[in-house]
């Protein structure tokens, strides 16, 4: 599906139209995938548009290129500042927000430190993550037979485009098996995410889901699940999760920005639970979106555009 152009993309702090939001060939982002970002969502609620976790996401945004001895030339006041602005001049009531900070043209060869740190926010709308129903009935998914990269190699903890060529391996895998998404193990076999989700499993009540140190990135939505499922009196583990608890699990959801709480009902032809959402699953689901579409935010999770 074609992007749904808006009017204005931020680039560099300025607003440039749609058409005109280009870079040159040569750009060090486009040979070594340089680059950093963000995925946001804003929702329309009756209370007015509200950004979910947007402070959460830039601190993330910058710690990613803290990790790459790269420095954003805007603070991160101004950068907030910055994408609520591009919502607005696009009078978007409700649309997926992406911050995208990359190393520009100048010189070419590893080396990336002589070349510019570009910046753009781009916002457009963006609906269903992983297929029509997935959130009402859930997905059948696969084990990956890509694995995350070992915690040596490269640092998963930052949001880089260059890892999601790992993600697109265990996408595209999914997809041509027939599946809606992967679930990739870690280097040492334990389970570790979706191509762009977070996993949480329900056992007997608990409620698991990997550790940081397992190739995850640290998912918003992850850390807001969990303080949901602490408040709805449930007890959460950080855990290592071997790949047979899958199989046997009474639920499992994947969490994310563009999927939201996504239940899943089959892994790789095992059925999860009865084959439908669980009661755990629907009840965290339950407070997630009266937050996020009713604008109930007993946590202070949103940031009102105007
Ligand atoms: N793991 C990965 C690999 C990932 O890409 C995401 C977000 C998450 C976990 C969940 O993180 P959070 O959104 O903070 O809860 N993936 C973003 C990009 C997806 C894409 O296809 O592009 C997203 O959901 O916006």
């Amino acid at each position: 599906m074609p992007l749904p152009k808006v009017e204005k993309i931020w680039m560099n702090g300025k607003f440039v139209n749609w058409d005109d939001a280009k870079i040159h060939v040569l750009s060090h982002v486009i040979h070594y995938g340089t680059s950093w970002f963000e995925g946001i969502r804003c929702y329309d609620t009756p209370k007015g548009s509200a950004v979910f976790r947007l402070d959460e996401h830039m601190k993330r945004l910058y710690d990613s290129v803290k990790i790459y001895r790269a420095e954003i030339p805007y603070t991160i006041e101004e950068l907030t500042q910055a994408v609520i602005e591009t919502i607005k001049v696009n009078k978007l009531k409700q649309c997926y927000i992406r911050p995208i900070v990359f190393r520009g043209y100048y010189e070419l060869g590893v080396n990336p430190m002589n070349c510019p740190i570009d910046v753009v926010i781009a916002v457009w709308e963006w609906g269903e993550y992983l297929g029509k129903e997935a959130i009402e009935k859930g997905v059948d998914v696969r084990v990956s037979s890509w694995r995350r990269p070992a915690p040596d190699t490269l640092p998963m903890m930052a949001k880089v485009g260059a890892n999601y060529m790992n993600s697109q391996l265990i996408k595209m895998e999914a997809l041509v098996d027939g599946y809606a998404e992967g679930i990739a193990l870690d280097y040492n076999g334990f389970v570790s995410e979706g191509s762009g989700e977070n996993i949480f499993i329900v056992k007997d009540g608990v409620i698991y889901t990997p550790l940081i140190s397992t190739g995850i990135l640290p998912g918003i939505t992850r850390i807001s699940v969990i303080q949901i499922s602490k408040d709805l009196g449930y007890e959460v583990k950080e855990t290592l999760i071997p790949r047979e608890m899958l199989y046997i699990a009474d639920e499992i959801f994947f969490t994310g920005t563009a999927t939201e709480i996504t239940p899943v009902r089959s892994v790789d032809r095992i059925k999860i639970g009865c084959g439908v959402p669980g009661k755990i699953t629907r009840s965290i689901q339950n407070i997630f979106y009266d937050i996020v579409k009713n604008g109930n935010d007993p946590y202070g999770w949103l940031t009102w555009v105007k």
